[in-house]
């Protein structure tokens, strides 16, 4: 049995001034742990949440009404040291998604009016790299995505979180109020600035004076966060009932978690710094570094472990091959990239976080990594293979990731079991396999003329795309060790 330690929940509740779309786990195990121990620490109740879930299943939500929005974060620092915090920041909880019988927006109206109240001065968000609706490559708004045309039409009752947003704004101007600062915590480049871009790209589409007012009024500071949080598995909940802990909206995750965040608040905010979250003028640094070395990682797992049947990051951290591919990737391609304080050791980073995908109390499936490919591996990946072509130097690891990617989204593994490809281009890519299958060549080249996904550097550089190539015929006619040991020579 592990040593438990059990922590109760604060203050019975408080007002809300944070709203939340994108009720998931990260927020329930990230900003929402910040925000709890910044109440039980400093007394200020003021700092609740309403939290809302935009696309995905009522379920959540309904059974966080249920348990009174009390749920459990479960917190493995390794199988022998856990930590069951009881959170009770989030004072409500709302559904504007498609609900089983095809109606969309059960509570769009209480979370537009929450939003457009005088309390509610943040509004975060953890909606995925897709929900924001922005090309991966360009970063502007994909304005003829079904929903955001569909935004564009009926302002008044949006369903994407541009949407949500532009409308609030919209009733907060139009009522004299100030507006909320709005404050994404997805992983993404400049995740600031990029939301900046949704919203008032969507709202000069109905509205000029509306998209100059929030230019000119509305603060976006950008913010890294980090947080291994793998969605939950029956085994997870198995696992909890053991320590006591019988929740349906319990997560766990694991015992590091950092936040930095631009210090750009005009509305005012938590005075969280004493609870762990760092302020900075500046977060580019960090989110980069973040994003390339973890992320990049995670990604370079996630598709040549699962083309080799391992399921979790755990089990493909454990294959030297691979921890050894992974240092390369992170201190011969990724480092050279960042530009980062006098001082910071990205090699002792590096470590650090090998040894956190090494925590074998965490069930992280690389699925679950590997989702999204489309709108992940250009901030992961390709910004920095661009930058390493630029100084005339390689990116091998990154070209057999790309590789890895290309023939993940063929839908089977090296063994031909299949793999789910759920992304938002996996049609447009699968056409691409179905016309090009067989020729390797023609294959990679179909991929990197994806202009929504790879720069035009990349797509254009003959070197790249020829290591992309031999990686996939590698990968393909040798596997991932022999992939691997190809690799070791480039
Ligand atoms: P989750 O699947 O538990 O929650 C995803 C949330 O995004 C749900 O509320 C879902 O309804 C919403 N969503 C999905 N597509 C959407 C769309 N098109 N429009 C509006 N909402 C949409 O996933 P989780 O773990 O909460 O992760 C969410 C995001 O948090 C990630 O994409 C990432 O950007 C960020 N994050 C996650 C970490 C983790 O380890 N899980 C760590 C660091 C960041
Ligand atoms: C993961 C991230 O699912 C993924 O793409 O790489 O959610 C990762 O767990 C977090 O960024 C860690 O902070």
């Amino acid at each position: 049995m592990p040593d438990v330690t059990r922590l109760p929940v604060g203050a019975a509740s408080g007002r809300i001034a944070i709203v939340h779309l994108g009720l998931g786990a990260f927020h329930r195990a990230h900003q929402a742990i910040y925000l709890e121990r910044y109440r039980q620490r400093s007394g200020d109740a003021a700092w609740g949440v309403s939290s809302a879930n935009l696309r995905s299943s009522v379920g959540l939500v309904d059974a966080l009404r249920e348990a009174g929005h009390r749920y459990h974060v479960v917190e493995y620092a390794n199988r022998e040291s856990v930590t069951v915090r009881e959170i009770g920041v989030i004072e409500e909880a709302l559904f504007t998604g498609r609900d089983e019988h095809g109606q969309w927006g059960r509570d769009r109206e209480a979370l537009l009016a929450r939003m457009a109240s005088r309390e509610t001065r943040i509004v975060t968000l953890t909606v995925t790299e897709k929900g924001y609706f922005l090309s991966p490559a360009s970063g502007e708004l994909l304005a003829d995505a079904p929903m955001i045309a569909a935004d564009i039409a009926t302002p008044a009752a949006p369903r994407t979180a541009p949407g949500i947003l532009v409308e609030a704004l919209r009733r907060r101007r139009d009522s004299g109020l100030a507006p909320f600062t709005v404050l994404s915590c997805d992983n993404m480049p400049d995740n600031g600035q990029r939301t900046r871009t949704a919203v008032i790209q969507l709202a000069e589409r109905g509205d000029a004076a509306l998209a100059e007012w929030i230019a000119a009024e509305v603060a976006f500071p950008c913010s890294m966060v980090d947080r291994i949080v793998p969605a939950m598995t029956d085994a997870d909940f198995a696992r909890l009932s053991e320590l006591g802990v019988e929740d349906p909206n319990a997560v766990v995750c694991e015992a590091f978690a950092q936040w930095v965040i631009e210090d750009d608040f005009p509305q005012g905010r938590p005075a969280w710094e004493a609870d762990g979250v760092e302020m900075v003028a500046e977060v580019a640094p960090f989110e980069t570094m973040k994003l390339r070395m973890l992320n990049g990682s995670h990604s370079l797992l996630a598709y040549l472990g699962a083309l080799d049947g391992i399921e979790t990051v755990f089990e493909a951290v454990s294959h030297d091959d691979l921890k050894v591919l992974l240092r390369r990737y992170m201190l011969e391609e990724a480092a050279p990239t960042l530009t980062m304080p006098e001082g910071t050791d990205l090699a002792a980073y590096a470590e650090q976080l090998l040894a956190r995908f090494a925590n074998d109390s965490l069930r992280h499936r690389l699925q679950q990594i590997a989702m999204d490919g489309s709108q992940k591996l250009p901030q992961r990946w390709l910004q920095g293979a661009e930058a390493r072509l630029a100084e005339g130097e390689g990116a091998p690891c990154i070209a057999l990731g790309v590789a890895a990617w290309i023939r993940y989204t063929a839908g089977a593994d090296l063994g031909g079991r299949p793999l789910a490809v759920d992304d938002p281009l996996a049609g447009r890519l699968a056409a691409l396999h179905a016309r090009y299958g067989d020729d390797i060549p023609a294959l990679v080249a179909a991929f990197l003329a994806v202009e929504a996904v790879f720069p035009p550097a990349l797509a254009v550089d003959a070197s790249f795309a020829e290591a992309v190539t031999n990686a996939y015929t590698t990968l393909t006619q040798h596997g991932l060790a022999g992939a691997l040991i190809s690799l070791g020579r480039a």
